[in-house]
């Protein structure tokens, strides 16, 4: 034991002293575990019982973990001996003897089981699986144990949606829309001659949190896409990120035959556009085997679709389904659309509903969360539930564009919690949207979970060291959406910030005082995490406010913003109504009436002010600046302690991370601690502009007792970023 603790200290000293951290090793830092009993140096040997690219990927993995906790190399053998970490498939014979075999089955080609066995005489460590995929996906979870300090050899896993899905929005040109980490990782320029060393990163960062897809282009996508030569360069990547069982993916524009083929129509039902697509479906496979399908954005926000000839969704994804079927991919058509006149909160529903039960079992429609567009908090979409002979899938959006871009420290697992338990009650009590999305109660032959990537080319991936937890979350959560957030963020804290000395501290062992402030220190970190979702609504967009950002950006607050001509709906003005009477968006059954898209009793609780829970009153309710709220407070009181709420508790996020000094390396620490100044410079510019901007609406005082506004009105109202300043 001693030795292996020599060794261990010799580890923490060198890899302390020498290596700069940048954030870039993601949560994938294989040092010592705090306990070295439960240290992969307990095995014996590896043995990897058959051969395969998804093995040797998880054989590697193994190998550089092995060597980064111990300094040594892995002990490898071919047969198993007494203490050996076998690996392997139902494909070979010591797994077949093992009786585990309808288990395997049962979870599927990318679960797997992690025991204890008895293999001939001998005592063995197995990750077996009934594929390839559950041994890498038991190899990372294997490690993540490790890193955590959680072993257990009682493991049974398998993933909660068949597609775990990447969304870049990714440009030809290398730019990212609302990519606030740098340009592409995709350096298309370069492809197909240069491989950049990052594809293999990033492939390999997604499968230690089991995502096994990628759209690598944005969904406002260039015919070009489709071109044999850039069919080439997505060849590729793909064959980089197959070695890690990750699908690649397109998105596609509608008019490509047009645009991109020379045809004079891109119409679905158009003989000469249904073959071309069948013609290039044809030959994406020809080039890319494993490819998995195409996501489209049609007839939205300006972009072509079937409704420029006069058809309707179901006849564009079914046309493309149809070409796709062959090879066996998939169509995910995405129901974000909305046209200027009615509330737009209610388009969506009422363009997709009433197609239920006409896609094709090749197509998902992917619903954003929210029926707006991934505003700080927003009620489910009512799509989910509603729909229940068609396979939906949730987008969620991990780039911060309405969240602080990456500046502001903001947790998204809690967030995305609070939609999957969300209760749609549309099939009785507790029909969840993790139910409904994963098919347990209108069974679907395919799920998905899809999530905005905030992945760019920034040294530490996603701008904000904290946005990492946020692509590490929607793994962790598409492989598993009943984690807990708590779960989710402790575990990623292990993993990111886990050295166990000061920098500074020489040569002496860990004491256990520095050990317990240490640990309460990671405690108050992850409590951080936990409640940054509330902090950001707070300082943004309490009480069901939405969408009241600047213009183009959607970084700072514009509550007043008008610009003459523009869409009304793209104005905040459309989304607050404040007025003398009252602020909020009426969408009662006197409003808009989008409440009757709910299922009772949902649909009569937002209908009710005093019923609707505070979160959505705004959203549902124009409310009277003297209303009671459930606190007791007047409305307008209610948004000035709860703007300034926000503001205290960023300012108390400040002291947290800075008694965090001794226990972070000193890179992280000051990139986060610089992030979190200007995060609480801009909650304080939220609460001003908002609360100063509202006030001459509800003309009362701002609560003697909260902190005073440090700007006027006026010279908040004249800020026009730069956003090159916030990139
Ligand atoms: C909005 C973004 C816009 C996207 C659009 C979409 O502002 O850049 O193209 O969503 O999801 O959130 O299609």
């Amino acid at each position: 034991m001693k030795t292996i603790y020599s060794i261990f200290f010799f580890f923490i000293l060198i890899s302390g002293s020498l290596s700069a951290e940048n954030g870039s090793k993601l949560w994938l830092r294989y040092q010592p575990a705090t306990t070295i009993e439960s240290s992969l140096v307990q095995f014996s040997s590896v043995v990897c019982l058959e051969k395969g690219n998804l093995l040797r990927s998880a054989t590697n993995e193994l190998k550089m973990a092995y060597s980064e906790m111990t300094g040594k190399e892995m002990p490898v053998s071919v047969v198993p001996q007494s203490n050996s970490l076998l690996l392997g498939t139902l494909q070979n014979k010591y797994i077949r003897s093992l009786n585990i075999g309808k288990e395997l089955a049962q979870l599927g080609s990318e679960g797997f089981v992690i025991r204890r066995v008895k293999l001939n005489a001998d005592s063995c460590t197995v990750i077996a699986s009934a594929g390839e995929q559950g041994v890498l996906y038991g190899v990372f979870h294997l490690l993540r144990m490790l890193q955590t300090n959680s072993c257990s050899f009682n493991v049974k896993e398998h993933p909660s949606y068949k597609v775990r899905i990447l969304n870049h929005w990714d440009n030809l040109d290398g730019s990212v829309e609302r990519g606030y980490a740098g340009h592409s990782i995709w350096k298309w320029d370069e492809l197909p001659a240069t491989i950049s060393p990052r594809y293999a990163e990033y492939a390999r960062a997604n499968a230690s949190i089991g995502i096994n897809a990628t759209v690598l282009n944005n969904v406002n996508a260039s015919p070009e896409m489709l071109s044999t030569e850039n069919l080439l360069k997505v060849k590729a990547i793909a064959a980089v990120l197959r070695s890690y069982n990750i699908r690649a993916y397109l998105s596609i524009n509608f008019s490509s035959p047009k645009e991109l083929g020379g045809l004079s129509t891109s119409d679905p039902l158009n003989a000469d556009v249904r073959k071309w697509w069948k013609n290039k479906a044809a030959e994406v496979y020809k080039l890319i085997p494993d490819f998995g399908g195409f996501l489209v954005k049609a007839n939205s926000e300006g972009l072509p679709g079937p409704m420029d000839y006069g058809r309707t969704h179901v006849d564009g994804a079914n046309m493309l389904a149809d070409a796709l079927k062959p090879f066996g991919g998939i169509v995910m058509w995405r129901a974000f659309v909305y046209e200027p006149g009615d509330d737009r909160v209610k388009l969506a529903y009422n363009e997709f509903h009433k197609f239920d039960g006409q896609f094709r079992d090749n197509v998902i429609i992917q619903v954003k969360n929210g029926p707006v567009d991934f505003q700080p908090r927003e009620p489910f979409s009512p799509l989910f539930g509603a729909m229940k002979k068609t396979a939906l899938m949730p987008e969620l959006q991990i780039t911060q564009e309405y969240l602080g871009h990456s500046n502001h420290l903001v947790f998204l697992s809690s967030m995305w919690k609070e939609f999957l338990d969300a209760d749609t009650h549309a099939a009785g009590d507790g029909t969840t949207i993790s139910k409904l999305t994963t098919g347990e109660v209108y069974p679907q032959k395919i799920t998905a979970f899809a999530g905005v990537a905030n992945i760019g080319n920034d040294d530490n991936w996603c701008g904000h060291h904290f946005a990492q937890a946020n692509w590490y979350a929607f793994g962790r959560l598409a492989w598993n959406n009943q984690l807990s957030s708590e779960q989710i963020a402790d575990e990623w804290i292990k993993m990111t910030f886990n050295r166990q000395l000061t920098a500074d501290s020489g040569q002496q062992e860990i004491k256990m005082s520095q050990q317990v402030s240490r640990d309460s220190c990671l405690l108050a970190v992850k409590k951080m995490m936990l409640s940054s979702h509330q902090t950001a609504v707070d300082y943004m967009m309490p009480l069901g406010l939405h969408h009241i950002f600047a213009w183009t950006h959607h970084y700072g607050p514009e509550p007043w913003c008008d610009i003459p001509g523009a869409r009304p709906d793209w104005l905040p003005k459309y989304y607050h109504k404040a007025d003398s009477i009252g602020l909020g968006f009426d969408r009662t059954t006197n409003g808009s009436n989008a409440v009757s898209q709910y299922a009772s009793p949902l649909k009569e609780q937002f209908n009710d002010m005093n019923q609707c829970p505070d979160k959505y009153l705004l959203w549902f309710q124009h409310v009277p600046w003297n209303f009671r709220m459930k606190s007791g407070k007047t409305l307008w009181n209610e948004l000035c302690y709860t703007y300034d709420k926000g503001v205290q508790s960023v300012r108390e996020y400040q002291k947290i991370w800075d008694k965090a000094e001794p226990f972070v390396d000193a890179q992280r620490f000051a990139e986060v601690q610089s992030k979190l100044r200007i995060q609480a410079r801009d909650a304080v510019w939220w609460k001003d502009a908002c609360l100063l901007y509202f006030q001459t609406f509800s003309k009362q005082p701002i609560p003697y007792d909260i902190e005073r506004p440090v700007h006027d009105l006026d010279s908040l109202k004249a800020i026009k970023l730069d956003m090159k300043h916030h990139n």
